[in-house]
């Protein structure tokens, strides 16, 4: 019998690095890459390895995400082993547990254990809905299984200078985890090593260790430790669980060739930039177009982009770009930029290296360059962004390090 394996993505973290992208919606419901939010690549990873049952645990500033998957990501009407649900923090164990949101990533699996039971999963894959990557999960189930462990970690090598962002593991030539730091400073780390191996937050745990961990962690009587990798992972090594690494880069993605290399957090509004830059370059190291690994997201209507050249002006295109539908280039001009759904381009106006998302106006004149505009953003005749520091800073939008100005959603000028 094929085992059952139960799908869960966290998608209640806060994303503060990413404000304010992250003002009004969680990390995971940030646009990217023109018709995408973050979380689809955490679904699409599950659907693409042929596990369609899913829950989404959301809870932070979760409205913009819930209305993405409800409208988007429907499937599954008549058969009850494919769906994806959202489990926002309810307060389902309240009579035990007391008026409390879910207190960490592992608590909010806690808090929802009887889904698992409900579902008689053998296994459960836990996933962060943070990160964009493609992600073979049943490639990793099958080394869960193999080696019978009882918790698999997804590892992805890093620079030990990054290590205070991560749980670090140390593992054996089999790769077992023989130990497990979360988000150590470098400067403790023995042996001064040049990479080390991270926790990619993704985990395959067997059902029964699951269930016991979640226990001894949060159950009566324990020792209260609400965070996978600050509380269950080191938990699980300490009392003898058979903790296994995954080695990502042998995670093979059907229609790509070479290791799959490709995993990015997108924390910081430069990281945000740098990765969307990425998608248009003429190689992106991330491909959306690959039919083998189909990148579905949320099926919403709109009309064809169009592109209208006046003879007047001889604008009107656009180079080195993406955009969704709904778009409409009329006598503006597009270089080297990501731009969502409903975006308008009027006459003479220029839009360079920058990342626009979804119902922007760039008005006749203006000028944007290595910008981020967030939706519904009407940007007046003559506008300059990105061009003169002072004015930008003068309008109070967010300069990054890397000098990316970023406009917030909804901004008036
Ligand atoms: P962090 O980066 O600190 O470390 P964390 O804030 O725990 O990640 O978020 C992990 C995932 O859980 C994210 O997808 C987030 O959206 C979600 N999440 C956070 N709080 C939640 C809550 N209360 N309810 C539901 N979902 C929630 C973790 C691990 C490290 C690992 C990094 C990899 O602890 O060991 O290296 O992820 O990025
Ligand atoms: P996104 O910008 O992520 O696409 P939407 O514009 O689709 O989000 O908004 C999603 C939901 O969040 C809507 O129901 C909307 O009412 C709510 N919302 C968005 N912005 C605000 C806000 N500034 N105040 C209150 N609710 C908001």
């Amino acid at each position: 019998m094929k085992p059952r394996i139960l799908g869960m993505i966290l998608a209640g973290g806060q994303g503060s690095r990413l404000s304010p992208l992250t003002l009004k919606r969680s990390k995971p419901a940030v646009p990217f890459g023109s018709k995408y939010r973050i979380i689809d690549f955490a679904i699409n990873n599950f659907m693409n390895s042929g596990m369609f049952s899913i829950y989404v645990l959301t809870q932070f500033k979760a409205q913009s995400l819930t209305e993405h998957i409800q409208r988007g990501w429907r499937f599954g009407t008549f058969l009850s082993d494919y769906f994806i649900t959202l489990v926002p923090a309810q307060m389902y164990r309240f009579e035990e547990l007391g008026p409390v949101w879910y207190r960490g990533t592992a608590d909010a699996v806690y808090q929802n254990i009887h889904l698992i039971d409900n579902y008689d999963a053998d296994y459960v894959a836990i996933f962060s809905g943070d990160h964009i990557y493609k992600m073979n999960v049943e490639h990793m189930l099958q080394q869960h299984i193999d080696a019978r462990a009882d918790v698999t970690i997804a590892a992805y090598p890093m620079p030990a200078a990054e290590s205070a962002r991560f749980g670090v593991m140390n593992v054996d030539a089999r790769w077992r985890v023989t130990e497990f730091l979360e988000k150590p400073d470098p400067s403790t780390l023995p042996g001064n090593p040049e990479t080390v191996l991270t926790s990619m937050g993704n985990y395959i745990f067997s059902r029964r260790a699951l269930e016991e961990l979640l226990e001894t962690s949060m159950g009566k009587n324990s020792e209260q430790g609400y965070d996978f990798g600050k509380d269950v992972i080191p938990r699980a090594l300490s009392d003898g669980y058979h903790v296994l690494a995954y080695d990502f880069h042998k995670n093979p993605i059907p229609g790509q060739g070479g290791p799959n290399t490709y995993w990015r957090d997108v924390g910081t509004l430069d990281a945000y930039y740098d990765a969307s830059m990425d998608l248009i370059s003429v190689s992106p190291e991330f491909d959306l177009y690959n039919h083998e690994w189909p990148l579905r997201t949320s099926s919403e209507f709109s009309p064809p982009t169009k592109f209208v050249h006046e003879a007047e002006t001889r604008r009107g295109q656009s180079f080195n770009s993406i955009m969704a539908g709904g778009t409409i280039i009329s006598g503006g001009t597009v270089r080297d930029s990501v731009l969502g759904r409903s975006v308008r381009s009027h006459s003479y106006s220029l839009v360079e290296s920058s990342v626009i998302f979804d119902n922007v106006e760039v008005g006749r004149h203006s000028h944007i360059r290595n910008a981020i505009i967030d939706k519904d953003v009407v940007i007046p005749p003559g506008a300059r962004i990105g061009l003169d520091r002072e004015e930008d800073e003068a309008r109070g939008f967010k300069i990054t390090e890397n000098g990316i100005v970023v406009v917030p959603k909804s901004y008036t000028f």
